[in-house]
């Protein structure tokens, strides 16, 4: 038996070390990596047995050629040689009929590597296929962090260690981000407190001292409040503000008296004695230290309420202090050079554009249609919002679709023709963490399983298939992974290259003094950023259909996105519950354990009722993506949810949906 070093392929903040037992060319274990600064050593339950998704006998093994109706999931098994060649026949009747540019890729996060995760755009940018804009996540939260901070690095999550008052603030940290658990421990055992402010109790306040539950969409005018009980009762830093602070003065004069916490009060059901308490701790801790999610950023109003939460450590100086700051995520995009394997250059001209959560929409359009969806690393029937219209595009004749994928998701369901994928340990790539300073290279651990093939080496078989015959396409992921390595930015220095070469977690050097270098425009935080089309935060509502429940489909700990719906063992007998507050049901007459049935205008979906008062009044909780598969109806959670963006960034709008809520007949 042999322990080899791999990492964690998930979208998930952590991007853990693993330490992985092969045994005969399997994989019979999977441990944490103790080496490893962020996972020391322990493994969240979904990934503790990746080794029983890895060889499920769910895997897709073979090349599967559809022969029962789109969605009902009767397919053969065919060949490679047939599959490619079944592809290259009908993408070029489609390029002869309609252009390249009906041909549309679909690809997100399955795998987080750089080279796997990439490898489709070299070659859809060779075919001039139409661009896909990969906005599903959370783009309004980047765009808000940006807007007061610019390009500011996020401070190290070891800052955690010297805070007094942790502030979890829209983020389900227990299910999503567990290995900062160990950073709010360290902390808690110097005396530290812990507040999380959701729109629920979720697990995550069993860490918790105090929860503040907020309603849907409202954290801004909160964040406003607060400041303004901090200039009320003179507790903001003007010695920091002064230095390092742009526009306060304007922000005091003309946004925060508009914001009493009597009016802040109504706008996010929070108490005026509990605003006022908050903004006093807040101003008067030692190393305040703020965890933002991104769930609160999926609202029409998204990138405003993180811009208005981001000038908070602003006013408090918490920058300056050890322990405080905000981090949402880093960013480590300029350590490697993607350009490299994404390859922009490869464009003759620029192609059309189209949005990935409104796929509803472009498969439905009446002019310019889609005639090809190539789907990698992906499950838009699932996880796209508005998944009626998803699914009647999906279900369409005449688009010709292919599903690249590790198991029979609801998307394979819908495809003509579905390619085997391989798992991360049957493959090699290129790791950066978005929730640590990490990097790491990961060698194939594993032969593939069956004949299923890497993202990388099934793009260059369709370029040779469709004669693209550049040498980039003539090397292995090895050889694309050492090429970007050789070409390391000035943050990666060579002492780090011989262990990212050995596949050992390499941490980037942070340089002294980064947490007070505020990168924007000015020098200084922009809380008056003359960019912006309104120059200063301001409180605006989300968009909040016409409905009784606010719908939070949320993360469940089980579950990431999609994945692991294949995992029985972590799954077990799943039923789709809605977690509704006993007033609610009360006055709907509905009873613990009832079959009820969430809808609105664009859909309606099946769930089990579990009534709770960790769930306040006129909002309903369904944690988890489910696979259809794995519900008790026809549809799962996105069938509630809306194509519309957040008012920057294009993003996704997954939390600001209203529902009713109904007995099942
Ligand atoms: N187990 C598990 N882990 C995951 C994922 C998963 O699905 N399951 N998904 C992965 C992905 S792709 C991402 S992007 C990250 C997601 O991580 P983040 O988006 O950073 O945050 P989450 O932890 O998903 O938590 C979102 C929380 O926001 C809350 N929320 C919703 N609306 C509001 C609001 O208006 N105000 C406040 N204060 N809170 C609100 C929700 O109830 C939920 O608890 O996690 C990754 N990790
Ligand atoms: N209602 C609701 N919807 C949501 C969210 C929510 O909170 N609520 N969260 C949203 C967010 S934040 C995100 S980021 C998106 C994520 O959406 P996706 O990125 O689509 O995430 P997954 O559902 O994990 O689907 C990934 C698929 O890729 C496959 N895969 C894994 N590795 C590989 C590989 O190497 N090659 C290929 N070809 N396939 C592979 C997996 O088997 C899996 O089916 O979902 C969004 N959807
Ligand atoms: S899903 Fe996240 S927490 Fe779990 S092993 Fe992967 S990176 Fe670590
Ligand atoms: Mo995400």
């Amino acid at each position: 038996m042999e322990v080899l070093r791999s990492v964690c392929p998930y979208d998930c903040p952590d991007t853990c070390g693993l330490l992985v037992h092969v045994e005969d060319g399997k994989a019979v274990k999977v441990q944490g990596d103790p080496e490893h600064h962020f996972t020391r050593g322990s493994l969240c339950p979904k990934m503790a047995h990746y080794e029983r998704s890895v060889h499920s006998e769910k895997r897709i093994q073979t090349p599967l050629l559809r022969t029962g109706a789109k969605g009902s999931g009767a397919f053969v098994p065919i060949s490679w040689e047939e599959a490619i060649e079944h592809i290259r026949r009908r993408w070029t009747e489609i390029i002869d009929q309609y252009g390249a540019e009906a041909i549309l890729p679909y690809s997100y996060a399955g795998t987080m590597g750089l080279v796997q995760r990439n490898a489709g755009h070299p070659f859809f940018y060779s075919l001039g296929a139409a661009r896909l804009e990969r906005t599903i996540c959370s783009p309004a939260k980047g765009y808000g962090w940006n807007a007061v901070m610019g390009q500011t690095m996020a401070p190290h999550t070891n800052e955690i260690h010297s805070s007094d008052l942790i502030i979890l603030w829209g983020i389900h940290a227990m299910a999503t981000n567990i290995h900062i658990m160990q950073d709010i421990n360290i902390a808690k055992r110097n005396g530290a407190k812990v507040w999380l402010i959701d729109t629920y109790e979720t697990s995550t306040a069993k860490i918790a001292d105090r929860v503040i539950v907020i309603r849907p969409g409202t954290d801004g005018a909160l964040a406003l409040g607060m400041m303004h009980v901090i200039e009320r009762e003179n507790l903001v830093d003007h010695a920091f503000i002064q230095q390092y602070v742009q526009g306060y003065e304007e922000l005091k004069t003309t946004v925060l008296p508009n914001y009493s916490p009597e009016v802040v009060s109504e706008i996010t059901g929070i108490s005026v004695a509990a605003i006022e308490d908050m903004a006093r701790q807040y101003a008067k801790a030692q190393g305040p230290f703020i965890r933002l999610g991104s769930g609160l950023s999926r609202y029409e109003n998204g990138a405003m309420t993180v811009r208005t939460i981001t000038c908070l450590p602003g006013i408090v100086g918490a920058w300056s202090k050890p322990g405080g700051g905000l981090f949402g995520g880093t960013s480590t995009a300029s350590a490697l050079d993607t350009s490299l394997i994404t390859r922009e250059d490869f464009q003759e001209k620029t192609t059309r554009m189209i949005n990935m959560n409104q796929l509803g929409q472009a498969l439905n359009a009446q002019t310019d249609p889609v005639m090809s969806l190539y789907v990698y690393a992906s499950n838009p029937a699932a996880v796209a919002p508005d998944q009626n219209r998803v699914l009647e595009g999906l279900v369409r004749e005449d688009l010709f679709t292919v599903v690249h994928e590790r198991f029979m998701t609801d998307t394979a369901k819908y495809a003509d023709l579905i390619l085997p994928a391989t798992t991360s340990l049957e493959h090699s790539d290129l790791y950066r963490a978005y929730g640590h300073y990490g990097i790491q290279r990961a060698y194939s651990v594993i032969p593939p399983v069956g004949q299923a093939k890497p993202n990388w080496e099934v793009f260059c078989l369709l370029a040779e298939a469709m004669g693209i015959h550049k040498t980039f396409f003539k090397q292995s992921a090895d050889d694309l992974i050492n090429h970007v390595l050789e070409h390391p930015s000035p943050w990666l220095p060579d002492a780090l290259l011989k262990p990212l070469f050995e596949g050992r977690p390499i941490e980037l050097p942070l340089p002294k003094g980064y947490k007070m270098e505020f990168k924007t425009s000015s020098g200084k935080i922009e809380i008056l950023n003359p960019r912006e089309n309104s120059p200063l935060p301001e409180y605006k509502k989300p968009h909040g259909d016409r409905a009784a429940f606010w719908f939070i489909n949320s993360p469940d700990a089980r579950l990431l996105n999609s994945s692991f719906n294949e995992r029985a063992d972590l799954i077990k007998n799943n039923k789709m519950i809605l977690q509704m507050n006993p007033e609610d049901a009360s006055n709907l007459s509905l009873i613990d354990d009832q079959p009820v049935i969430a809808y609105n205008e664009r859909g309606e979906v099946k769930f089990t009722l579990k009534i709770t008062d960790k769930v306040p009044d006129g909002v309903v909780v369904a944690e988890g993506v489910w696979s259809i598969e794995n519900t008790t109806g026809n549809r799962s959670a996105n069938a509630l949810t809306s194509q519309r963006f957040t008012d920057q960034g294009k993003g996704s709008t997954f939390y600001d949906v209203k529902v009713e809520v109904k007995a099942e007949a």
